[in-house]
């Protein structure tokens, strides 16, 4: 008789939604949470209660801001030790099997798309990301997908003369063509048997987004650990910051409870450029000022008119 491994997938979101990110500066700008809006999808393949592989989507769709940001993400719970491969593959379909490192003094995983920045003289600087530990101390597996949002969603000069505002976002202003979306892939393997499943290796993980120029200025969901390198900037506590740099259990907040990051399960319709997230959705502001406790659908209820989609269908 042959007893099968008890094997299934768990898919995250259960039901086609979305993952959308964003945030802004530290001056706080203008609060329209459309500076990157990515979404995600997640799969982990289970056998005998262990998680033996992640998959993951990341979609692109937007960037409304000009700050050159990278984008990480951190699988809290997944040492390097325990992934036998990982392979990426961008939006130019370019697959690369990425190189893991368990040496503390390493930077925890190579960027994939950083071999695209080696040979580019206009972003030299990347270069030098390479060279820093991203994580090191921590042990947690940490995946850069890039260092510039400009590289997958960039500025354009084809719409000079036409509209010349569609020249310096990504599908943030309503009035200008819609661009496509990029998608990257993830597909880790654990080692062995894998590892048990647990509540701490769920999705959405630990997206963040880093400043390219000063790669220590992270921006993570509210409550979320920086990296290692993440937790030396020097922007902590400054201005309306509120972070807690003694035990990093309240991070990304201001004392008045706002964030920089959104997590939000649903096909998001993000603001329109300069548009604060309140006056798009009049429920944001009354959900964040109750703790999260009222109004928990507030973003399926936008105000049609201050949003990037509108009426007009999103390029799917
Ligand atoms: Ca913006």
């Amino acid at each position: 008789m042959c007893i099968r491994d008890r094997a299934y997938e768990d898919l995250w979101p259960a039901a086609p939604d979305g993952f959308f990110y964003t945030t802004v500066t530290a001056a706080q700008a203008d609060y329209d949470f459309n500076d990157l809006v990515a979404k995600y999808r997640s799969k982990q393949t289970i056998v005998n209660n262990n998680i033996t592989q992640i998959d993951l989507s990341y979609r692109l769709d937007a960037r409304g801001g000009k700050i050159r940001s990278g984008f990480a993400v951190q699988l809290r719970g997944l040492t390097p030790a325990q992934v036998d491969s990982i392979q990426v593959t961008d939006p130019n379909n370019v697959v690369t099997n990425v190189a893991v490192s368990t040496q503390a003094a390493d930077y925890k995983l190579a960027a994939p798309a950083l071999h695209a920045y080696l040979g580019n003289a206009t972003n030299v600087a990347n270069a030098d990301l390479l060279a820093k530990a991203i994580d090191a101390g921590n042990n947690q597996l940490t995946l850069r997908l890039f260092n510039d949002a400009y590289e997958w969603l960039p500025s354009f000069t084809k719409y000079n003369g036409v509209q010349a505002k569609c020249n310096e976002f990504y599908n943030t202003y309503r009035a200008c063509p819609v661009e496509s979306s990029k998608t990257f892939t993830v597909q880790i393997k654990l080692k062995g048997t894998g590892v048990a499943k647990s509540s701490n290796l769920t999705p959405p993980y630990n997206p963040y987004i880093f400043n390219n120029g000063s790669p220590s200025k992270e921006v993570h969901l509210p409550n979320q650990s920086p990296t290692q390198l993440g937790k030396t900037n020097s922007s902590f506590g400054t201005q309306q910051d509120a972070t807690d740099k003694t035990n990093w259990s309240k991070t990304y907040v201001t004392s008045d409870g706002r964030f920089w990051a959104l997590h939000i399960p649903y096909e998001w319709d993000h603001p329109q450029e300069s548009n604060r997230i309140g006056d798009v959705f009049t429920g944001f502001k009354p959900w964040v000022e109750s703790g999260g406790v009222n109004n928990a659908t507030w973003y399926t209820s936008p105000v049609m008119s201050k949003t990037f989609r509108g009426t007009r269908k999103f390029p799917l």
